[in-house]
C-alpha cells in the first residue's frame, strides 16, 4: 500500500545548493522538490553531467505567485525548467538533448550509432511510460518502506524496466547503461533506482551492481543530501498519489 495522505505544516524556503551561491551563473534550472520530484533530479543530473555552472531555484507550485513568475518561464507550468542562453527548455527530453548538442565534449550520449539510439529509446520509454510505477510508487528519497505491497501493473513495469536495464549491461558490457561511463539513460532511470530502494524491490545481481553505481554515482549523492535536508513542501496536505 502506498502511504497515506499525511498532513504537513508549512516549512521555510528550501536550502540553497552549493551552485546557489556562484557568482554570474548563467544557467537556472527550475524545479519543484528534491525529495519527491523524479523530473526536478533527471533535469540536475543532466546539468551535472554537461558540466555547467548553474543555479537551482525551487519553485512551489501550490503557491500563487511563484505559479504566475513561473509561467514566464516554463508556458507549460512543468518543472523542472532549464533557462540557459536564451533557451527555456521544460521537458527532461529537451534539456538532454539541448545539453548534448551544447556541450558535444561531454559525451552525453553513446558515442556509437546503435548504443545511441538504444539511449533515446530507452529514455524515451522511460519518459512516457510507466505510469503504474510512477503513481503507486512515488519517489521519496527520505522513505524507506520495506513491506510495501505492489500492484500488479506496477510489477510489469519493474520487470519491463530490469529487462531494459540486463539488455543494455549485457549488450554495452556495463557498469553504466551504455558502458564505460554514464549517459542520459542513467540520469533518466536514476529515480526508479531510488525508488526500488525505498520500496525495497528485489534486484538480480546485474541489476543490483548496476543500481550501487547509480547511488554512488556524485551527483546523485549530491542531490540525495540536498534532499534529505530539504523541508516538507509548504502546503497542507500532498497527495501522495499524484504522479511524480
Ligand atoms: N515530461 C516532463 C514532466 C515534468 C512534470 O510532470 N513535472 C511535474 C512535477 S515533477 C510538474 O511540474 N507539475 C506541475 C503542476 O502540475 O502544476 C519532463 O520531462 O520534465
Amino acid at each position: 500500500m502506498a502511504e497515506p495522505k499525511r498532513r504537513r505544516a508549512a516549512a521555510p524556503a528550501a536550502p540553497a545548493l552549493a551552485e546557489d551561491a556562484a557568482p554570474g551563473a548563467p544557467a537556472v534550472l527550475h524545479i519543484s522538490s528534491r525529495n519527491y520530484s523524479s523530473w526536478s533530479m533527471r533535469g540536475f543530473l543532466l546539468c551535472r553531467m554537461a558540466g555547467i555552472p548553474f543555479t537551482v531555484r525551487t519553485v512551489d507550485p501550490e503557491d500563487p505567485g511563484a505559479r504566475a513568475e513561473l509561467l514566464l518561464q516554463s508556458s507549460s507550468i512543468l518543472l523542472p525548467c532549464l533557462s540557459d542562453a536564451g533557451a527555456e527548455l521544460w521537458d527532461t527530453l529537451a534539456i538532454a538533448e539541448y545539453l548534448n548538442e551544447r556541450y558535444p565534449e561531454r559525451q552525453m550520449m553513446p558515442a556509437e550509432r546503435l548504443a545511441r539510439a538504444r539511449c533515446r529509446a530507452i529514455s524515451g520509454e522511460m519518459h512516457a511510460g510507466f505510469a503504474a510505477l510512477r503513481s503507486t510508487l512515488p519517489l521519496n528519497l527520505r522513505a524507506h518502506i520495506p513491506d510495501f505491497t505492489i500492484w500488479s501493473a506496477a510489477r510489469a513495469d519493474i520487470d519491463r524496466i530490469l529487462k531494459l536495464w540486463r539488455d543494455c549491461l549485457a549488450e554495452w558490457g556495463g557498469p553504466w547503461l551504455f558502458g564505460a561511463a554514464p549517459s542520459v539513460a542513467d540520469a533518466m532511470f536514476a529515480p526508479v533506482v531510488c525508488r526500488f530502494r525505498t520500496y525495497d524491490v528485489a534486484l538480480d545481481g546485474p541489476c543490483e551492481a548496476y543500481a550501487r553505481i547509480i547511488l554512488a554515482w556524485a551527483p546523485v549523492q549530491e542531490w540525495m543530501e540536498a534532499a534529505l535536508r530539504e523541508p516538507e513542501p509548504g502546503i497542507a496536505e500532498l497527495d501522495l498519489d499524484a504522479e511524480f
